[in-house]
């Protein structure tokens, strides 16, 4: 790995400063009424970054109170659906105004590249921004032919105060999953970061105040997942919970929206996502496409091509060149230009990975290259490439989360789709072959909620995404997302003059 020995360097400086690591509540930034703070650590070196405000059950409180006032007593639900758009549109500029601030602390706070920060994660939550500022003037309801004398229409109306929960792999594009559609929709929200990333959503959701958002719209709640998280999934006085994590803490949310107020939730969970590389394949464009699929921001997409399925007649060949293009991904300190590999997220990843590395060896697929941490400090691994892999093995089942890529042979379609199939995930898919038929057979007989066809990661705002399974219940972005934030109120008037 070309620049492994770099490691070793002092890290680059980011050119940012933390301006904010208290809570975002009614418009202001306070402190956790404990006072409680918890470090969030640079994955380059395992070092503290900054000290942010611990919230726990009795923040979110505070912050569903503000949520509600500003729901029930704000101008935010009434005001016209011009006048949201025309501050959904300021926000976006802002986001793109101080584009480098936000992927320097996207980057410093979670690892991944800075040039993929600053050049593809921050543009597209600029263009989310401003895809759902442009549905905010175009919600609206139904005129419904219903039997007898009467004038039927259906209203469609914000749910009301939305809890979000989101991972850290992509903190700020999963703030704008979520916060976008809530407020195109006139609703108001409780999002809890990740523990491992609080910065960038702080520094956003203030950009949101200075474009006009009115107090106690958009309240974000530093803390961890059994404290802060679980007291905004089981709140009574939360309408609508979304969550972005693993399946286990998707079943843990469900139950605690159940037991509580039974609000309505959406899961964006795990996956094992097959890529199926068919018998005309080109060999070399199928490895560098199924490569990106899974060596892509460290290996920690929920969608990650993390099954490699590869025909007998192109197997050899495409192993050879998988290992060969694994060996050049460039890995070092993400603030460095041309780096394609960060470190992982933290010490529980990168443990987690490692274990998932020797469960390979010890269950017999070939390990063909990488296999071990990289430098001696932070939590950077070698890409990893096992073959030979099966479908039993752990590593071809779990979510490895990971730079490590698994790759099975296969002979024939029906084969090859009964696998795919046979996993409890269902997230998505990735198919390469030339041939019409066949894409058309995979598309269609893939149970996953996305299949990109010689293509992969392609996530545009308006692509809907989401699983079938247990990697998920709903759909984000594009205009399927809408509706997790609306209302349906049927109103019936009966008519006075019959016969017009
Ligand atoms: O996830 P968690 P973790 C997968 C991936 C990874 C594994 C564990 O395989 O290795 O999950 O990661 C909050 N009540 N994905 O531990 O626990 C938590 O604070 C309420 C896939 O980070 O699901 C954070 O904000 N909330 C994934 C969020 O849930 C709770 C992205 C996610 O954390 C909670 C991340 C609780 N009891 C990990 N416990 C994807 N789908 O993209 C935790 N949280």
């Amino acid at each position: 790995y070309s620049t492994a020995t770099a490691l070793e360097e002092e890290p680059i400086k980011p050119a940012v400063q933390v301006e904010h690591t208290q809570l975002l509540i009614g418009g202001k930034f306070v402190d956790a009424l404990s006072g409680k703070t918890f470090p969030t650590l640079d994955p380059r070196t395992g070092e503290v970054i900054a000290h942010v405000a611990e919230g726990h059950s009795e923040d979110v409180d505070r912050a569903v109170a503000a949520a509600r006032k500003a729901f029930d007593q704000g101008p935010w639900p009434k005001m016209t659906a011009y006048e949201r758009q025309r501050i959904l549109l300021r926000a976006a500029d802002l986001l793109e105004k101080h584009n480098d601030e936000l992927a320097a602390l996207e980057t410093w706070d979670n690892g991944k590249p800075y040039e993929q920060s600053a050049q593809i994660e921050i543009p597209m939550l600029v263009r989310l921004f401003r895809y759902y500022a442009g549905w905010a003037d175009k919600i609206h309801g139904m005129t419904v032919p219903a039997d007898g004398q009467y004038h039927v229409q259906t209203l469609h109306e914000p749910i009301g105060v939305a809890g979000q929960i989101i991972p850290w792999n992509f903190p700020l594009l999963m703030f704008a999953w979520k916060v976008g559609p809530a407020l195109a929709c006139g609703n108001t929200i409780v999002l809890k970061t990740a523990e491992q990333t609080p910065l960038s959503a702080l520094y956003a959701a203030k950009l949101f105040h200075e474009a006009g958002l009115p107090e106690g719209v958009l309240n974000v709640v530093s803390g961890f997942g059994p404290t802060a998280g679980a007291a905004l999934a089981s709140h009574m006085d939360v309408d609508k919970l979304a969550f972005t994590g693993s399946t286990d803490t998707g079943k843990v949310v469900l139950e605690l929206a159940a037991r509580s107020n039974l609000k309505p939730v959406t899961l964006e969970l795990g996956g094992k996502s097959p890529f199926i590389v068919c018998e005309d394949a080109d060999v070399d464009q199928a490895v560098e496409l199924a490569h990106f699929a899974l060596f892509f921001n460290q290996g920690q997409c929920c969608c990650a091509g993390s099954r490699t399925y590869v025909h007998e007649h192109v197997y050899d060949e495409f192993v050879e060149k998988a290992k060969a293009r694994a060996l050049k991904r460039i890995v070092g300190d993400p603030f460095k230009s041309g780096i394609e590999q960060g470190p992982q997220i933290d010490s529980e990843q990168f443990e987690k990975i490692l274990k998932y590395i020797r469960s390979g060896v010890q269950s017999g697929a070939t390990l063909e290259t990488g296999g071990d941490r990289l430098g001696s400090k932070g939590f950077y691994v070698q890409p990893t490439v096992f073959s030979n892999v099966e479908d039993g093995m752990l590593i071809a089942k779990e979510e490895i989360f990971g730079p490590v890529q698994s790759i099975l042979k296969f002979k024939d379609l029906d084969e090859v789709i009964e696998r795919a199939n046979n996993t409890r995930y269902g997230l998505a898919a990735g198919v390469f072959t030339k041939n019409i038929d066949t894409a058309n057979t995979l598309t269609r007989a893939l149970r996953v909620g996305t299949v990109w066809v010689n293509c992969f990661d392609t996530f545009d705002a308006a692509i809907p995404f989401g699983g079938y399974k247990m990697s998920g219940q709903g759909r984000e972005k594009g205009e399927y997302s809408l509706k997790n934030y609306l209302q349906v109120k049927a109103v019936v008037t009966p008519l006075k003059n019959p016969a017009w």
